[in-house]
């Protein structure tokens, strides 16, 4: 049985096919820097928007067609759409997937009840990823979306809903363990507030943190050895998000001792909302050692919200695979397709056409970043542009065998200090040189 029968499975065709079901620029076993683009990417469909996204907004309901999909809350419909996604997978060649519970089983009346639910797919997710081959990238609960999150989660005032949420977190955590999940994902979409008014904030970041401890401990109790991840967003749903940027997670990560248990899942559309680019973010999180994964997107920049579009700008997919080589590679990590198609896209036929585009333009752009650090001008000018650091005055200060009388007295007796240009442009017209 075919859910996709028109669609075939997608192949590398190479930059001269003009066959929209084919890859031009992703070939999976093509070697860069010592590495297949497979092993570099790590790719993963986000089973929320594949599955789940029928593709409404604010003004209009949903368009997506879904033949398979009975629209029923019925485990029976959520074990189906779980062999629709593994079709949709194998088709695309992509590895890796991300849930969360409540997108691959329905929520019932009680707790126990969609715990049950949960299990039975979580079975035939299992079976499935070993006649495939496919994997868990991570695992979250959502804690947003029913009503009785409205006021937040680990950050609720109510601690009835906070062990709701966290029983939900447990949940999760088995789930994604049976799956032999690589990671586990926290985005906090309403861990934020939308009043100050009626917010308590110390209170409610004391238990933010006290639910990533508790999840942390749960894992030694199991033996999950997968990686934690927060995911950082200012705002939206919330007006303000208290994972708002990675340098806040990771301020919030070593006040409450939890830095050595937590990465950072990057979201491209997330940083353009913090008012960063995802550069930005990346240098941010990686220079803390807490780069972890990517949430592979783009936003709108004239619709100010998480439009979550595929992302197709290749100096985007540049700036990322240049900072990802510099980490050395994704460990647990992955790239994430936390993207939507547009409302008008609404037919099977376009999840296609979104991925295939998002994993060609990466592609691209880790073809041109491996080739901007082979050239290595842009790395030999930053290393020359620092050099007054590596002896005399500056490795002193770095060494930190030096007081500030010293550094005065040896000021005393030098020339003004002279400083070479920035030179952006030129190096901008040194990365379009490889775009
Ligand atoms: C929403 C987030 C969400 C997380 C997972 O904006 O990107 O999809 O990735 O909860
Ligand atoms: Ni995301
Ligand atoms: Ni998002």
């Amino acid at each position: 049985m075919s859910y996709f029968p028109d669609i075939p499975k997608i192949q590398y065709e190479g930059p001269g096919s003009k066959n929209p079901f084919a890859f031009k620029q992703y070939d999976p076993n093509a070697i860069i820097e010592g590495k297949s683009m497979r092993e570099h990417f790590r790719f993963a469909a986000a089973y929320w928007h594949v599955m789940r996204n029928g593709l409404s907004d604010p003004f209009g309901g949903p368009t997506a067609l879904m033949p398979w999909d009975d629209q029923s809350n019925s485990v029976d419909n959520a074990l189906k759409r779980a062999d629709v996604f593994f079709e949709f997978l194998d088709k695309t060649g992509i590895d890796y997937y991300c849930f969360h519970d409540r997108d691959i089983a329905p929520e019932l009346e009680t707790l126990a009840a969609s715990n049950a639910a949960l299990d039975k797919v979580t079975d035939h997710l299992l079976d499935l990823q070993k006649a495939t081959g496919k994997k868990l990238l991570w695992g979250t609960a959502c804690l947003f979306s029913h009503p009785r999150y409205a006021q937040g989660a680990g950050t609720s005032p109510s601690a009835d809903v906070f062990a709701y949420a966290a029983a939900q977190v447990k949940a999760a955590m088995d789930a994604t363990l049976k799956l032999g999940g690589e990671g586990y994902t926290f985005w906090g979409g309403r861990e934020g507030y939308s009043t100050l008014l009626n917010t308590d904030m110390k209170r409610e970041l004391d238990h933010l943190a006290a639910m990533l401890h508790l999840a942390v401990d749960y894992a030694k109790k199991i033996g999950f050895t997968g990686q934690f991840y927060i995911e950082p967003k200012p705002r939206e749903p919330s007006t303000h998000q208290y994972d708002s940027d990675s340098a806040a997670c990771l301020n919030f990560l070593r006040e409450y001792g939890l830095l050595d248990h937590f990465k950072l899942n990057l979201e491209t559309n997330h940083a353009t909302l913090a008012g960063h680019t995802m550069l930005h973010e990346m240098t941010v999180a990686l220079a803390a050692n807490a780069l972890g994964s990517v949430d592979a997107n783009q936003g709108d920049e004239l619709i100010g919200w998480d439009t979550d579009q595929f992302p197709t700008d290749i100096y985007l997919t540049t700036s990322i695979m240049m900072k990802v080589l510099e980490m050395g590679g994704f460990t647990t990590g992955g790239l994430n397709f936390d993207a939507k198609r547009r409302r008008e896209s609404h037919e099977p036929a376009d999840l296609f056409h979104a991925h295939i585009g998002g994993m060609d333009a990466f592609a691209r752009g880790l073809k041109i970043a491996s080739a901007i650090r082979a050239d290595g001008r842009l790395a030999d000018f930053v290393a020359k542009r620092y050099s007054s650091w590596d002896s005399g005055i500056g490795a002193k200060i770095e060494a930190k065998s030096i007081s500030l009388d010293e550094i005065a007295t040896h000021v005393l007796s030098s020339p003004e200090p002279t400083i070479a240009s920035g030179r952006q442009e030129l190096l901008e017209n040194l990365i379009n040189e490889f775009i």
